[in-house]
């Protein structure tokens, strides 16, 4: 029996990096298929497990510290665990060559506060920016900044230098998240060059949906620590939470819901409330707002 963590899940198999440092590939004892009911994987990136004898079966799985799902796809309900046991995330996005909507900032935002993961956005493509995607930059780094979240802006490909990305990682386990085709790949193999994770070319990206890594893995860094690279993420959203509760994944509206006038205010329509007079003064940046209502639109139909 050894104990390891599990780096890599293609669904049916699991790569395992045991306490010793040795990978096994193995798949799971037939218990586990009927047990995760909810999710459409039982084990996932992250996960510590016991493997038997054979070292090719995982039989037993340890309690995890948190972990973070997104929906199998638009339409069902059914969920699927992306990584386990993460200390925190980063969120890469770009303002060009893809551009990343605010509001997928918002809502995986939004998701990793409501698993309590701290989360920081880093901005990839400095180098493909001009003046008027500069400043977009820095309008971001503003207002996520002011709210708590630390925000670089960074080119994976040219600068000198990513220190203070490398200092933030050490040794802790770090989701790296972010739409198809931003440089999560790249930017890892800048931090572990042994790794020579497949990246994409731009002219992969102009057709829709297409990934380059197609499954969560986990990779050691040199000075210690993990990191999880993710497949483009869509349909990371809030699942599994009140729509009563969405607000409290936006701290900076979460901090100004206890001036408004009901307990029990939701900041949609209801007379009193201090969130949106926040927003029509511009000190709750509007677009997070905007954000926050969808969410809470979108999340609807469940209750009608
Ligand atoms: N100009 C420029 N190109 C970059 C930068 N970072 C990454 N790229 C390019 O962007 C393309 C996509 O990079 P990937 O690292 O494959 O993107 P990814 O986020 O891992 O994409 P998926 O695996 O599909 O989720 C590649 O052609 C990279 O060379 C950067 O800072 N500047
Ligand atoms: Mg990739
Ligand atoms: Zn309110």
């Amino acid at each position: 029996m050894k104990q390891g963590i599990v780096i890599k899940s293609t669904g049916s198999r699991y790569r395992v990096l045991d306490d010793d440092g040795n990978t096994h590939d193995c798949v799971l004892k037939g218990i586990f298929r009927v047990s995760g009911v909810r999710t459409t994987n039982p084990v996932a990136v992250g996960d510590r497990v016991t493997v038997d004898e054979s070292e090719s079966l995982i039989t037993a799985l340890s309690p995890r510290r948190n972990y973070i799902i997104r929906k199998a796809s638009n339409l069902s309900r059914e969920s699927q665990i992306i990584a386990s046991n993460i200390d925190q995330a980063f969120l890469m996005i770009s303002i060009k060559m893809p551009s990343t909507p605010v509001e997928f900032t918002d809502r995986f935002l939004a998701t990793t506060e409501a698993y309590r993961i701290p989360a920081s956005i880093i901005i990839n493509k400095s180098d493909l920016y001009g003046t008027g995607e500069m400043e977009t930059a820095l309008r971001i780094r503003e207002v996520y900044g002011k709210i708590g979240y630390p925000v670089f802006i960074i080119s994976a490909t040219e600068d000198e230098s990513l220190d203070q990305i490398t200092a933030l990682l050490r040794n802790k386990t770090t989701l790296v998240a972010g739409n198809s085709g931003v440089g999560k790949s790249t930017l890892l193999n800048r931090l572990n060059p042994s790794l020579s994770l497949r990246t994409g070319s731009i002219s992969d990206y102009h057709e829709q949906g297409r990934h380059i890594t197609t499954f969560p893995e986990m990779h050691p860094l040199p000075g210690g620590g993990y990191v999880i690279d993710t497949p483009g993420i869509r349909g990371f959203g809030v699942i599994d939470f009140d729509r009563s509760e969405i607000y409290h994944f936006f701290p900076e509206i979460f901090k100004l819901s206890s001036g408004c006038r009901f307990y029990n205010c939701l900041h949609m329509k209801e007379p009193g409330c201090a969130v949106r007079k926040a927003v029509a003064g511009n000190e709750i940046e509007p677009w997070r707002y905007k954000s926050y209502v969808s969410m809470m639109l979108e999340d609807n139909d469940k209750y009608r």
